[in-house]
């Protein structure tokens, strides 16, 4: 009986020993002692219901920080800092993060995504200190660089006070270079002579020569769960979770399970970028995540706008959204950590240009489903190449130039626009069909909430044009189209008009807009 609703429902992992009780799936024992039909019928639609209710975070915006990298609040903590080191501790740190929360909230975003504080290794590791907080060797103690448990406590009672959420970056699939378990606990972990038997190397052999976790292990799965458990406590509002297509599917639905009881988001890292990707990135969406990161999105939007490539990817993976439990609440994002800038795609580019295709991915991007998620420094324009490059300190008001304070400020009023706009904030999204001729530089699609919809029409041409578009082409739903002065809620010049049936559009040289459509 208990065996067939685990098996039915997917509460319970198949071949995971999880401690005793497993504290994920706590509610089961209240079904384990009757197997009456009239439980299984309750069991069954309590799990329905309790999918419907599934946390969400549309209408949020997410701010990702490298502590390290973002504001250094106590020099008291820069134990071999060395600014100039590009793989070294820059000295940023809790407290410098704290007193910078009115920035995050100032910008627009609403929730705080900071990557590991875990304590890392003593010393560096090729040629590379552990200030990106990914090599954990202590999973329950702050690194000392960054603070203590307590400022972490400071840090997250502040953001809530301002109104901010707290996303923490976990650890799942390994231990930093080097951590005294790998000879303490040696079972804790795969070995590299034998992981390729126990099944897909991507999970079972270490990733770039980390020490590799072995979930199956009974011990190790508690240990992780726990752990979980104890950062939890700490207050946090969510977790994103950190190269999860290296951990077993199944362990990640019963620490899925464990957050969704503790009423926490949780958002996963499947770093891959191909449109035949999304598939595995969907996969851990149907095991309990709420979130995934839309990395083939990304792709295709830093082909497309700094690339200067079609928009036929951007709808490719727009069409895959059928795949996604939930593509509304997808993270969605121009650049990352582990990503060159999106501003550094073209060098060849003069910089003002640059800033433009920023200012023009920044506003496509607030266009899309999903939720926006934007790197310290994008709203800068901040240029950088790939790791370390891309992870530049974070400058502030005080040392712009006054080109990315121009940058800061459309950033601010498109985060702005978004906010106020429930269809961009919140709608359902539906990619219109454009002819083929125009389908290169001419992405449409409607965001439809219960009291706005919204017409987003994206120019990728380096000119201002014009693009006539059949009606009797477009849904149904145009037919009855009446525009009564179309405001472009970003403030642009465009134009959206009706003739002769056809919907007449005249948009800015690479540029996304967005019609508020009253009247449909
Ligand atoms: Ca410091
Ligand atoms: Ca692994």
């Amino acid at each position: 009986m208990v065996k067939a609703l685990w098996v039915r429902t997917g509460l319970r992992p198949s071949f995971f020993d999880f401690p005793n009780p497993p504290p994920s799936i706590e509610r089961i024992p209240r079904y384990r002692y009757n197997d009456s039909m009239k439980n299984w019928i309750t069991a069954l639609l309590l799990c329905s219901f309790s999918s419907a209710l599934a946390l969400s975070w549309q209408g949020e915006v997410i701010y990702q920080v490298m502590p390290d990298r973002f504001f250094d609040g106590d020099p008291s903590n820069n134990l071999d800092v060395d600014k100039a080191g590009p793989r070294d501790w820059h000295g940023g740190d809790l407290k410098g993060l704290t007193s910078k929360l009115e920035y995050i909230k100032n910008l627009g975003a609403t929730v705080v995504w900071l990557t590991p504080i875990y304590a890392q290794p003593t010393s560096k590791q090729g040629g590379t200190a552990g200030y990106h907080g990914y090599w954990p060797w202590d999973f329950s103690t702050v690194d000392p660089h960054f603070g203590t448990l307590e400022d972490f406590k400071t840090f997250t009672a502040e953001a809530h006070k301002l109104g901010l959420k707290v996303m923490l970056d976990q650890v799942v699939n390994h231990f930093g270079y080097g951590a005294p378990q790998v000879l303490s606990k040696p079972d804790w972990f795969h070995k590299d002579g034998s992981c390729a038997k126990l099944g897909d190397n991507e999970i079972f052999c270490p990733l770039s020569g980390l020490p590799d976790l072995a979930q199956e292990n009974p011990e190790v799965s508690k240990f992780l769960l726990e752990n979980n458990a104890f950062w939890t406590a700490q207050g946090v509002d969510g977790f994103r979770y950190d190269a999860v297509k290296h951990v077993p599917l199944e362990f990640m639905r019963g620490l899925a399970a464990q957050n969704v009881k503790d009423k926490l988001y949780t958002l996963g890292e499947v770093f891959e970028t191909s449109l035949s990707s999304t598939v595995k990135i969907a996969s851990f969406q149907k095991a309990g995540l709420n979130s995934m990161f839309d990395f083939p999105l990304q792709n295709a939007l830093n082909n497309a706008i700094m690339g200067e490539r079609s928009f036929d990817a951007v709808r490719i993976v727009l069409e895959k959204d059928e795949e996604y439990a939930a593509p509304d609440e997808l993270a969605i994002f121009l650049d990352n950590h582990d990503v060159a800038r999106f501003a550094s795609k073209s060098p060849l580019l003069k910089d003002d240009e640059v800033n433009a295709r920023v200012v023009y991915g920044i506003r496509a991007l607030l266009t899309l489903r999903g939720i926006p998620t934007l790197w310290q420094g994008t709203e800068i324009a901040m240029r950088g190449g790939i790791d370390p490059d891309n992870r530049r300190d974070m400058r502030f008001e005080a040392t712009w130039t006054p080109a990315e304070k121009a940058v800061f400020e459309a950033t601010q009023e498109a985060l702005k626009v978004h906010k106020a706009s429930s269809a961009l904030s919140k709608g359902t999204q539906a990619v219109l069909p454009v002819p083929e001729f125009q389908a290169d530089d001419l992405m449409l699609f409607t965001r439809t909430s219960s009291d706005q919809k919204v017409l987003v029409a994206w120019n990728n041409a380096a000119e201002r044009k014009s693009y006539s578009l059949k009606l009797a082409k477009l849904p149904p739903e145009f037919a009855n189209l009446k525009l009564e002065n179309p405001q472009e809620l970003f403030g642009q010049d465009a134009k959206v008009s009706l003739k002769g049936g056809y919907l007449h559009l005249t948009l800015p040289a690479r540029a996304a807009t967005a019609f508020d459509l009253k009247g449909l």
